[in-house]
């Protein structure tokens, strides 16, 4: 698990360093990109989220690899948001586009949220955990609302 996530934040340093038209051949592959980090993102949630409302047990090792996951994953899909990516297979609205100051904020909050998560889940107890669960689903929500298509 360490040696992955140590991958991945290498790649994903050598990605924020490139300005985000270079990282994406054709506006399909970004999108593609974009909704595999938020199905990744939202599997690895989901998890953190039965354990939070008591679905399945509470695992302190589980929610934390879980929530390692969803952190790295949260910094991902913003990067392919970029020109020609309103278009096609995807349920994107234009205000992502169209306020897109709101779309940051809204992106940023969700981020925040997460890094509170990681937190609760390093505290190793299920009460910090149900604290930080119901703002982090609510900063995703916020964001479905307003930019994606139902
Ligand atoms: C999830 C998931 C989301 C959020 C959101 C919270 O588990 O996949 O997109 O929670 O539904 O309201």
């Amino acid at each position: 698990m360490k040696q992955t996530l140590s991958t991945i934040a290498t790649l994903l340093a050598i990605a924020c360093a490139m300005p985000a038209q270079a990282q994406f051949a054709k506006p399909e592959d970004a999108i593609k990109y974009r909704k595999a980090s938020f199905n990744v993102m939202a599997a690895h949630f989901g998890r953190l989220g039965a354990m939070a409302n008591g679905r399945v047990p509470y695992d302190a090792k589980a929610a934390l690899d879980n929530a390692e996951v969803v952190a790295v994953m949260a910094k991902l899909p913003w990067a392919a948001f970029g020109e020609g990516t309103d278009k096609g297979d995807t349920r994107a609205k234009p205000e992502i586009w169209k306020e897109s100051a709101k779309y940051k904020d809204a992106a940023d909050k969700m981020q925040a949220e997460i890094v509170k998560l990681n937190t609760a889940a390093k505290a190793g107890n299920i009460d910090a955990l149900k604290v930080a669960f119901g703002p982090a689903a609510a900063s995703c929500k916020a964001c479905h609302d307003a930019f994606r298509k139902d």
